[in-house]
């Protein structure tokens, strides 16, 4: 059996019951087979893909609080430190009822992969738990906040692991977890990312997810000689990276006409409206089918199905397997010629390898959605500099970061020989400069 092959049958059998997991590192490994055959002995040696498939650490803890009706609630929480092999560990924070660990070790893996790809010096690590803020008072997300850092503090620190936002956290929750940071260790210091702006926050970091997811579907276009502009784009998920890819692609001449969340989703055949969006999900924290009040002339449809609406472009901005085969077969059908994910994993594996076999524009999720945690690289900078870059500075650099991603999956993708497939590229590219930092640090 290859090393490839044999690492992943140990992962399977190790890490029973941890099924994105195992399908986040299927994908990777089925990748690295074009720079690991080449160099079996060297990579064997070195026992490299037994240790990058293992996460440094992970901890896993208690989180009390106290709801509103003076109940005690009990919630999971963890945090995966991945990688650290190129700097801190550096991911987001998750809250929703179904995070457990094969999802954060999943998201943790590809979080040292996008990292990488960023070239900035920042590992791999996510945490987060099964706690769900949806109909949560402010007081009750604060009690949690507070708790969940109250075991969290003693493993993180801004040159050891910083955390950041994901599904379920914004600036909101950030804001507690840092307040609550600073009062256990007396250190007002850049820990997390994501802050507001009056406590060294940095300008983009909001928009910078769905900004780059942008900025790096406008370059793939170009480099295959398309445009952006006049395209119809249906975007799913309807928070923090769907609203921000929404916005650029506006601004960039595309027409959104579709936007969704976990119930159903909205189909607008004029345009979305977002600033009609941005009160519902940035201001009330409502649900997608509000806008329909709002936009009479648009039709919300409940459940699944936002894949069926015909589209040139679309940008999965939600969650984990959120567009399957059929879903993709779909979309190529009514002549989709590109996707870029803005979620981490939004295409099952059977989406992923049609995309790919038909030859469409297919950006994968650690390199289409790198912009949030490149950003976040940048508030760590500015913290550390006590300086506030200006928006157009913050935004330069994102949008640089982002074309050099390109550049790179493109490059690795061409030197491996498969032109034109981003997910080979990104993989192979990502993982090496992580692998060299791992040979040359020895048995860590
Ligand atoms: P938000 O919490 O702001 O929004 C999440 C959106 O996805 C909501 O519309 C939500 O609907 C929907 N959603 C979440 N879970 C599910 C589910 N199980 N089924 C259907 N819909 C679901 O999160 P973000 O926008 O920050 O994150 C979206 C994706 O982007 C995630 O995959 C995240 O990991 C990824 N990402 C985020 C980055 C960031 O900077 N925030 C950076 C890089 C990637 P509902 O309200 O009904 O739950
Ligand atoms: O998946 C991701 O890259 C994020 N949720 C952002 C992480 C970060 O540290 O900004």
């Amino acid at each position: 059996m290859s090393y490839v092959d044999e690492i992943y049958a140990k992962v399977v059998e190790q890490n029973p019951g941890e099924p994105e997991f195992h399908q986040a590192v299927k994908e990777v490994l089925d990748s690295l087979k074009l720079v690991i055959d080449a160099n079996e002995e060297k990579y064997r040696k070195a026992g490299v893909l037994e240790r990058f498939v293992e996460p440094e650490r992970i901890i896993s803890f208690r989180v009390p609080w106290v709801d509103d009706k003076g109940n005690i609630q009990v919630n999971k929480g963890y945090r995966v430190q991945f990688n650290s092999a190129i700097g801190p560990y550096k991911g987001g924070l998750r809250l929703h009822p179904s995070v457990n660990q094969s999802i954060l070790k999943f998201l943790g893996f590809e979080q040292v992969l996008k990292n990488s790809l960023t070239g900035l010096p920042m590992g791999g690590g996510k945490g987060g738990s099964n706690f769900d803020p949806k109909g949560k008072s402010d007081r009750e997300v604060m009690a949690f906040c507070q708790s969940f850092m109250t075991e969290l503090y003693r493993h993180i620190g801004k040159d050891t692991d910083v955390p950041a936002g994901d599904i379920g956290v914004g600036a909101r929750e950030v804001g507690f977890l840092f307040g609550q940071y600073k009062r256990l260790t007396g250190l007002y210091e850049g820990v997390l990312t994501g802050k507001g702006l009056t406590f060294g926050g940095s300008l983009v970091r909001t928009q910078a997810t769905g900004y780059g997811l942008i900025y790096i579907l406008d370059e793939m276009l170009k480099k295959n000689g398309k445009e952006l502009a006049g395209k119809t784009v249906v975007v799913s998920g309807s928070g923090n990276v769907a609203i921000y890819a929404v916005e650029k692609a506006q601004q960039l001449g595309a027409k959104v006409v579709a936007l969704s969340d976990s119930n159903g989703y909205i189909y607008d055949k004029d345009g979305i409206k977002l600033d009609v969006v941005k009160e519902i999900k940035e201001v009330r924290r409502g649900r997608i089918k509000e806008y329909v009040d709002a936009v009479p002339t648009a039709v919300y449809t409940e459940g699944k199905g936002i894949w069926t609406i015909p589209c040139d472009i679309a940008l999965p901005c939600a969650t984990q397997n959120e567009l399957n085969l059929e879903d993709a077969k779909t979309l190529l059908a009514n002549g989709c010629f590109a996707v870029a994910e803005g979620a981490n994993m939004p295409s099952t594996r059977e989406a992923t390898d049609l995309f790919v076999e038909k030859k469409i524009l297919f950006m994968p999720g650690k390199a289409a959605n790198a912009g949030g945690v490149a950003t976040s690289g940048l508030e760590q900078s500015q913290n550390s500099l006590r300086l506030s870059w200006s928006f157009e500075e913050v935004d330069e650099k994102l949008h640089d970061i982002m074309v050099g991603i390109f550049a790179k999956a493109a490059d690795a993708a061409e030197r491996y020989g498969v032109p034109g497939n981003y997910v080979a590229g990104a993989n192979i590219a990502g993982f090496e400069k992580v692998v060299d930092a791992m040979i040359a640090q020895g048995v860590v």
